[in-house]
C-alpha cells in the first residue's frame, strides 16, 4: 500500500503478539526479522509509513522484549531514512527509495510539497532513535522542522496541511484535523508527555494550535453533535474524517496539562467528540463508521457520497474509546468498543482474516479483500487495552506513537544527564 520493505503486517504486529501472550507467533515473527527483514528494498517507499509502521513497531519490540535485534534493525533503518531530509529548509520529502536512497515528493502534493502529517509524525521515534543510537542527528533532523513551523506565519493560528520543503512556505490553506494534518497534533502533545513533561515548547505549541482549533473548526451540528470540520482557505467544509476521530482521545489526555480552568472544558470536547464519532457507527447498518461523515444538506453523522461510504479496519474510534475509557472509567466506552467487536466479527471476518468493506450502510457486504497491518497494531490493540486494567502499559510510563506502538517516557534524570553530557562536550 505504501511501498517500503516486504513485512509491514509482521513487524506492525510484533508488539501486539508480545502484548496479548501470543509467543508461538511473535517467536516466528522474530524469527521473520532476523532472517528475512530487508531494508535495501528498492522502489517508492513513504517516509512517514516507514516511520509509524517499522521504526516504531522496531523501537517497541526492543522496549517490550529487550531484544537488541530489535534495537539494531531500528536504528539501521533510521539511518536510511536520513537521505530524505536533504532539502534547502531539512523538511523531508516524502518519498524515499531506501536501497539508493534518493528521495522525492509524492506526485499528487501540489507544487511538489511535503505534508503536514506527514513530517510532523516523526518526532517520537527520532527521539528515540537518538536515545538507543547516541547519535544526535536524528533529533537535531526534527528540531529543526520544529525550529522552522515555530517561525513561520500561521493563518489565524492554523498549520495548512502542504508546505514546499524549498522555501518553507505553505502551499496550500487547506488545514484538517483529519487526514494529511491528523498526527501533526498528536505528537505535540506526545512529545511533551514522552519528555516527562518537559519539552515546554512542545506543550505551548500543542495548547495554542487547539485554541486555534477551537475557534476555527469545532462546530456544533444542529442536532447537537460536537465535531470538526475542515478548513479551506477560510470557508468551512462540514465533514469530518473517519481519521479525525483520534482527535477524542488526544484532547483527553492532554486535559490535565494545559490551563486548569479548562482542564474540564477539554475532558467535556473530548467525550462530545467520542460521542459523535459512536454516532456515524450506530447510523450505519453494519454499525461499522464511514470513511468521512457530513453534516450538511441534513446529514449529521453519516456519509452522503458513495465514496465515502466504506471502512478499511481503521482505529480512531476504538482508540477514542480506550483513552476515555482509561481517563473516566465511563462504562459507556467498553460498550461502545464492545459494539465493534462485535460489527468486526460479522462483517469483516473472513477464512484467512479479517477484511475492509465497501459500504457500511449495507448489509449485503462486500469487502475488499484487504487487511491493513494498522488493524492488528492498532485496531485489535486498542480493543485490547480497552479491556485490560489500566496498569497494562500504563499512561504512567508508556506513550503510544499514531500507530499504537508503545513508547517509553524519557525520564528527567535521564534527560538532565543528557544535557549535562553535552555541556562537558562542548566545554
Ligand atoms: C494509521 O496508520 C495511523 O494511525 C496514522 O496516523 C493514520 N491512520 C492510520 C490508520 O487509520
Amino acid at each position: 500500500m505504501f511501498g517500503g520493505p516486504r513485512g509491514a503486517s509482521i513487524i506492525d504486529s510484533l508488539d501486539t503478539l508480545y502484548i496479548m501472550g501470543l509467543k508461538e507467533e511473535y517467536n516466528d515473527a522474530k524469527e521473520w526479522v532476523q532472517t528475512s527483514l530487508d531494508l535495501n528494498s528498492n522502489g517508492e517507499a513513504s517516509l512517514f509509513e516507514v516511520n509509524i509502521r517499522y521504526v516504531g513497531g522496531l523501537l517497541s519490540a526492543y522496549y517490550l522484549t529487550g531484544e537488541e535485534l530489535f534495537r539494531n534493525k531500528a536504528v539501521e533503518l533510521g539511518e536510511k531514512l536520513l537521505p530524505a531530509f536533504n532539502t534547502p529548509t531539512g523538511i523531508p520529502r516524502g518519498v524515499i527509495n531506501l536501497g539508493s536512497g534518493t528521495s522525492w515528493s509524492w506526485g499528487w502534493a501540489s507544487a511538489g510539497s511535503s505534508i503536514l502529517a506527514e513530517f510532523g509524525t516523526l518526532h517520537l521515534e527520532f527521539v528515540h532513535l537518538t536515545e538507543l543510537s547516541n547519535n544526535p542527528v536524528y533529533k537535531e533532523k526534527v528540531m529543526n522542522i520544529r525550529k522552522l513551523l515555530n517561525k513561520i506565519e500561521k493563518p489565524h493560528g492554523l498549520y495548512p496541511n502542504f508546505l514546499s520543503p524549498v522555501s518553507g512556505n505553505w502551499v496550500q490553506h487547506h488545514v484538517s484535523i483529519g487526514g494529511l494534518g491528523d498526527s501533526f497534533y498528536e505528537y505535540l502533545i506526545k512529545s511533551y508527555l514522552m519528555s516527562d513533561k518537559t519539552d515546554e515548547d512542545a506543550k505551548t505549541t500543542y495548547y495554542t494550535a487547539m485554541e486555534a482549533i477551537e475557534a476555527n473548526l469545532v462546530q456544533k451540528s444542529p442536532g447537537g453533535l460536537t465535531y470538526m470540520a475542515e478548513w479551506r482557505g477560510g470557508i468551512l467544509d462540514h465533514k469530518m474524517g473517519h481519521l479525525a476521530c483520534f482527535s477524542g482521545g488526544m484532547i483527553g489526555i492532554g486535559a490535565d496539562d494545559g490551563a486548569p480552568e479548562k482542564r474540564q472544558h477539554y475532558l467535556d470536547l473530548a467525550a462530545e467528540i467520542t460521542h459523535t464519532c459512536h454516532e456515524s457507527y450506530d447510523r450505519s447498518t453494519t454499525k461499522l463508521g464511514p470513511e468521512a461523515f457530513r453534516f450538511d444538506s441534513g446529514a449529521e453523522a453519516t456519509a452522503t457520497r458513495l465514496s465515502d461510504r466504506y471502512y478499511i479496519l481503521r482505529p480512531e474510534v476504538i482508540e477514542s474509546y480506550m483513552y476515555m475509557w482509561r481517563l473516566t472509567h465511563d462504562p459507556k466506552y467498553r460498550d461502545w468498543g464492545w459494539e465493534a467487536v462485535e460489527a468486526l466479527e460479522q462483517h469483516c471476518r473472513v477464512e484467512s482474516g479479517f477484511s475492509g468493506i465497501r459500504d457500511v450502510y449495507t448489509l449485503t457486504v462486500s469487502h475488499d479483500n484487504m487487511q491493513q497491518s494498522f488493524f492488528l497494531s492498532e485496531t485489535l490493540k486498542y480493543l485490547y487495552l480497552l479491556f485490560s486494567d489500566d496498569d497494562l502499559l500504563s499512561f504512567e510510563d508508556w506513550v503510544f506513537n499514531t500507530e499504537a506502538h508503545p513508547l517509553p517516557i524519557i525520564r528527567k534524570s535521564c534527560l538532565q544527564d543528557e544535557a549535562t553530557e553535552e555541556k562537558t562536550v562542548s566545554e
